[in-house]
């Protein structure tokens, strides 16, 4: 039985995003009922209307010249900003770092998309050196003729864009239970969002002319130190696999697959090979490393099942998480993220005492397929020791597990791929912020 199996349960209203039209109206009045979030400002006395009544300083930068222009450098984050970087994981001792990863600060991400020098980063043999003059994707085996693709080639065809999330079936598997592992960038980081540029992967596929009737798995291949290869349904393929050389309105970074790399909308990060070399047409999967001894979930009849592709309904709460902390008893809007490999999120509930009881939260729009959504829910936090999570639901009508539900699940307790439990945050009366699954 999968946790898909235990969970199924049917929605009867959910209130689409679309309902949030005259958005700003809404926000409008939610703080003008009390619910401020600058409430903290108000209890000390500092009020908008005390400022107004002091005199209001001219800053030094009113009274210089800013800095020009530099049209030959890439554009940075403010140096105020510098804090906010991806980071390597606390519990886990990584000695060679050609097999690494790096997290997205996902508590300091406003909005759905993740800036590319913020995109989490996973690689098996370290980020190649690829000239995109020189780099060639391959097309054989069951096609009527093979082809090569230059990137000239590639950028020839029209291009099309698409919004979703990417997450390493890892995430959450070294560093949920660890003590170190205090924020959400380190519990659920190897999980981005951006806009993907590309083409179709059918595109190639049908250019080289694939046996239609007897071809039903596709090899692809990335040209770094690991020649890191999946073996994909073709389905998935025709229907919507990408080959991707931009993110974000700008060309991949060389740690995302520079020059070009295969985007598999909704399935674990592994499947999208970076650096993409080689397509190959076959009736069968090549059954890999990364299929085999890999990616692969302990079931509990002592059988590993091969091929979990689909980054199954999750989410977390990253306002208030791990390392904060609340300024006080009073008003919060709890935020955070919710996605879904097979779809839609449909709905968020949210908890403040420990699963006792859920309310619904409200989803921002826009809410698009495969892809990171935020959701929010206001609390009045009574200063009392609190438990928050948050529980998401999507269109297939699947409900995120609990990490028992999923323990039953699975044979391993604890170390598992593809782990997409319900998270929890405890909150102490001094208001610090904690992991509470560790
Ligand atoms: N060629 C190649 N492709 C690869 C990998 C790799 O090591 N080599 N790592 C995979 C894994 S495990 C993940 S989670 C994603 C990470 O993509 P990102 O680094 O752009 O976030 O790339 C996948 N594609
Ligand atoms: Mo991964």
């Amino acid at each position: 039985m999968s946790t898909k199996d235990m969970h199924q349960r049917p929605r009867s209203s959910t209130r689409s995003p679309s309902d949030d039209a005259d958005e700003f109206e809404s926000r409008r009045q939610f703080l003008r009922s009390g619910l401020a979030v600058a409430g903290a400002a108000v209890a000390t006395g500092a009020g908008m209307g005390a400022a107004q009544a002091q005199k209001i300083e001219v800053p030094p930068s009113n009274k210089e010249m800013g800095r020009i222009i530099d049209p030959k450098v890439y554009g940075m984050p403010s140096k105020y900003e510098a804090h906010v970087k991806r980071n390597r994981t606390d519990v886990f001792v990584n000695k060679q770092n050609w097999s690494d990863w790096s997290m997205t600060p996902l508590h300091q991400q406003p909005g759905i998309i993740t800036p590319n020098g913020l995109f989490f980063e996973r690689h098996h043999a370290g980020i190649p050196d690829i000239d995109p003059a020189k780099h060639v994707v391959a097309i054989h085996g069951m096609v009527k003729q093979p082809m090569k693709f230059t990137m000239d080639n590639l950028l020839r065809y029209p291009s099309m864009s698409r919004f979703h999330f990417l997450e390493c079936s890892g995430n959450g598997l070294t560093d949920w239970k660890k003590a170190a592992s205090s924020t959400v960038q380190q519990t659920h980081g190897l999980l981005s969002c951006a806009q993907w540029t590309g083409i179709p992967a059918s595109w190639l596929l049908d250019a080289a002319g694939f046996d239609e009737k007897n071809a039903k798995w596709v090899l692809f291949e990335g040209a770094d130190g690991s020649a890191h290869a999946r073996s994909i349904p073709i389905e998935k393929v025709m229907k919507d696999a990408m080959i991707v050389y931009a993110m974000n309105g700008e060309m991949l970074r060389p740690e995302n697959g520079y020059p070009v790399r295969l985007f598999i909308p909704g399935w674990e990060g592994n499947v999208s090979i970076k650096w993409l070399r080689r397509i190959k047409v076959s009736d069968q999967p090549w059954h890999l490393r990364s299929e085999t001894a890999r990616y692969t979930d302990p079931m509990p009849n002592g059988k590993w099942r091969q091929f979990s592709f689909a980054m199954e309904c999750k989410s977390v709460i990253t306002r208030p998480s791990g390392g904060m902390k609340m300024a006080g008893k009073g008003h919060y809007e709890i935020e955070g993220f919710a996605w879904s490999g097979n779809g839609t999120v449909t709905a968020v509930d949210v908890t403040t005492d420990g699963g006792k009881t859920w309310q619904e939260a409200a989803l921002e729009a826009p809410v698009l397929d495969k892809c990171l959504t935020r959701f929010r829910m206001p609390w009045v936090w009574d200063g009392a020791p609190a438990k928050i999570a948050s529980r998401a639901v999507d269109n297939t009508g699947y409900v995120q597990p609990t990490v028992a539900d999923i323990d039953k699940v699975r044979a391993i307790v604890g170390f598992v791929q593809h782990h997409n439990g319900i998270f929890p945050w405890s909150i102490s009366p001094e208001g610090e912020v904690k992991n509470a699954i560790a």
